[in-house]
């Protein structure tokens, strides 16, 4: 269930029925936790919990169980709370002794509740014998070794309380690109879809495609005699967990997951990953979850400067306004003033004299620069570049023919051979690429040499038939060798020689990690010299959110590459494309353009669904502004074939 915030929701404006049936069903959920938060009768609290349980998998809908009374013969709803939801639904109003419970409850409590593992009861009693009522006095109390002794909890359940904490306080940090952009893009499609409103775009980071998100920020161009009814449907949309500040022209607001019009889901994530993230907590962190959200109405022939300033970035914003005082305009996010006419006006009065820009485009050329794409405003040489116009014409999803590193279920995925190939078909591409893991991989069940030379006896086959009946479709066949000690492959020599490629990367974490960066770099450089080596798989190993990658030298990998390119060895970097790594990181993207060395953007796919993900890896290679030539990916199958002949 989802259920992120406390607070009640506000009716909706067009209401009865104000309130949705999940809306009910979780206000249900809560009540019975704040229930049991304050000690009350279990049974009490066992009514809540099974009212919403049966609200949440109703088919029928609830505003017509209660206009037909229907409500107060369901089993398991009583008098007293078919009343309770009849006054909800027909007048918009929660009962009074649940809102009571709401700001009665102490919010200390309620931000434990947000600890993965941690439910109301053993919250209570640790209130009740310890005093500790908000997570930093927990925190406290569990670093001074207060709870382990306490009956029923011992030294195990202390420690997953203390990791919990700290799952917690990263995740509040900063989110994901790929769950920032899911509640972005909700929010805004929302707001779009308001009457007034001209044009609603997600800025900020999430635009620039960072591969994590402090907070959205949403540009709403609205005409000047609107921003006040606007402003007031903003606020009452579904999925606001809390408002910070409201004004008509600025609103700051917490979003949870009931912005989402589907129940959330997390989906299936790689064991691996999994454990850098939470684990088996992992979901009920992302349901209970939420993010900030900051909205700017401003009327449409101002939008486009409000747009540049809140997409940033701020060191892109600095030296994009240092040309413009270079040429005795002011720019922020009002417009783009001569200070002859600014002079001492201040803000909305001061833009009255501001040069005119339909769009963003519009500001640039004023400036004398070309457009620069979102992604590359990081002030890394792109404003230098929009003036010389050797801005990179950066890759799309439409450039993508197909991608090397992807599983089936001869390891570790979830789809067939076939499968997989159907659907890199019906995605449009011309060739797909099979590394399925290596032996010494037990837990990710790495293929042995038999079964890999069988699987590639297959692909042969398919590409055969494909070849006979002209269809422009093949695979190639890999895989992705776990690199072992002194930097060795994982398969025999003769083995590796009958495949056409190999993704080589490291899994043994621990040891990596543990190991310094000198020693790190000098296996990596062993493994790209191994002549079957063509891919380096996610070069870091880092776990977004999750975990730090293990120490290495990255230039000098880079380097090291691009020597083995320049003298015909094709050595290609990994981007790869998994939300939950990005690794490469975007920054090397470019270096790695810079010398040479081929981009290899990679969804690893473990499922049909997970080839999707190629587009995280294409909004990261144009954050690194790569150009479809700077890719393997954009290749026909007929070119690539000719690359990777060793
Ligand atoms: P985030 O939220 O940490 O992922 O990163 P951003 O880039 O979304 O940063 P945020 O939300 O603080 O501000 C949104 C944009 O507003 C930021 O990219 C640039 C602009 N901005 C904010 N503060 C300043 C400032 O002090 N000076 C300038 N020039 N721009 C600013
Ligand atoms: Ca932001
Ligand atoms: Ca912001
Ligand atoms: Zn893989």
């Amino acid at each position: 269930m989802a259920g992120g915030s406390f607070a009640l929701p506000k009716p909706r404006p067009s209401g009865p029925p104000y309130f949705s049936r999940n809306q009910v069903a979780n206000v249900l959920h809560q009540v019975a936790v704040l229930l049991e938060l304050q000690g009350a009768n279990v049974f009490r609290v066992r009514s809540y919990q099974n009212a919403s349980r049966l609200l949440g998998s109703l088919s029928e809908d609830l505003g017509e169980l209660v206009a037909s009374g229907e409500i107060f013969n369901m089993k398991g709803i009583g008098k007293g709370l078919g009343s309770a939801l009849t006054q909800a639904i027909t007048e918009g109003r929660w009962p009074d002794d649940w809102i009571d419970l709401h700001t009665n409850t102490p919010p200390g409590l309620i931000e434990m509740l947000g600890i993965p593992g941690l439910g109301p009861k053993r919250i209570k009693l640790m209130a009740d014998e310890l005093g500790v009522d908000s997570v930093a006095s927990l925190k406290e109390a569990a670093l001074n070794n207060q709870i382990a002794p306490m009956k029923g909890f011992g030294a195990k359940s202390q420690q997953r309380m203390l990791d919990g904490i700290e799952l917690l306080s990263r995740f509040r940090a900063r989110r994901r690109l790929d769950i920032g952009l899911r509640y972005g893009e909700a929010f805004q499609r929302k707001i779009a879809a308001i009457d007034g409103v001209h044009r609603a775009t997600l800025a900020g980071s999430a635009r620039r495609r960072k591969d994590t998100i402090g907070d959205l920020d949403v540009v709403v161009a609205v005409d000047e005699a609107d921003h006040e009814t606007v402003a007031n449907a903003i606020l009452n949309l579904s999925g606001i967990a809390d408002v910070k500040g409201a004004g008509d022209s600025k609103i700051s607001l917490i979003l949870d997951t009931t912005i989402f019009d589907e129940s959330f889901t997390v989906g299936h994530i790689d064991p691996n990953v999994l454990d850098a993230i939470g684990g088996d907590d992992y979901e009920q962190l992302e349901a209970g979850g939420t993010i900030d959200a900051q909205v700017r109405l401003v009327p449409p022939h101002v939008e486009p400067f409000t747009l540049a300033y809140f997409t940033g970035s701020k060191e892109h914003n600095i030296a994009v306004r240092q040309r413009a005082i270079d040429r005795g305009l002011r720019l922020n996010e009002f417009g783009l003033i001569p200070e002859t006419k600014a002079g001492d006006l201040k803000g909305m009065e001061a833009a009255v004299h501001s040069l005119g820009a339909a769009d963003e485009a519009a500001i640039y050329a004023h400036l004398g620069l070309a457009y620069v794409p979102p992604e590359l405003r990081e002030d890394m040489g792109e404003v230098l570049a929009a003036e010389t116009g050797s801005l990179p014409s950066l890759i799309e999803t439409s450039h993508i023919k197909g991608s090397l590193h992807n599983h089936t279920t001869l390891s570790d995925g979830e789809a067939s051979l076939e499968l997989m190939a159907d659907t890199a078909r019906k995605m449009g591409w011309n060739w797909l690429g099979i590394a399925d893991h290596s032996p010494t991989l037990k837990i990710a069940n790495g293929a042995s040499a038999e079964d890999l030379l069988e699987q590639g006896r297959t692909i042969q086959q398919y590409n055969a038939e494909w070849a006979e009946q002209g269809v422009d479709f093949r695979l190639f066949h890999g895989v992705e060798s776990d690199i072992l000690e002194g930097g060795k492959l994982d398969h025999p020599d003769d083995v590796l020689a009958e495949l056409d490629y190999v993704v080589a990367s490291v899994h043994a974490m621990t040891k990596w990690r543990g190991r310094d960066e000198h020693d790190n770099t000098e296996e990596l450089l062993k493994v790209i010299d191994h002549p079957a080596t063509t891919v380096l798989g996610h070069p870091t190993g880092r776990i977004l959110q999750g975990r730090e990658g293990y120490e290495v030298d990255l230039y000098a990998v880079l380097e090291h590459m691009a020597e083995h390119n320049e003298e015909g060895r094709l050595k290609a970097i990994e981007l790869n494309a998994s939300p939950y790594r990005l690794d490469l990181d975007w920054r090397l993207c470019k270096h790695a353009k810079g010398l040479g060395v081929p981009v290899a953007i990679n969804p690893d796919a473990h499922s049909i669904r997970g080839l999707s993900d190629i587009a995280y890896g294409v909004m990261t290679a144009r954050k690194g502004w790569i150009e479809p030539n700077d890719t393997l990916n954009a290749l026909s199958g007929a070119d690539l074939a000719k690359r990777l002949v060793r």
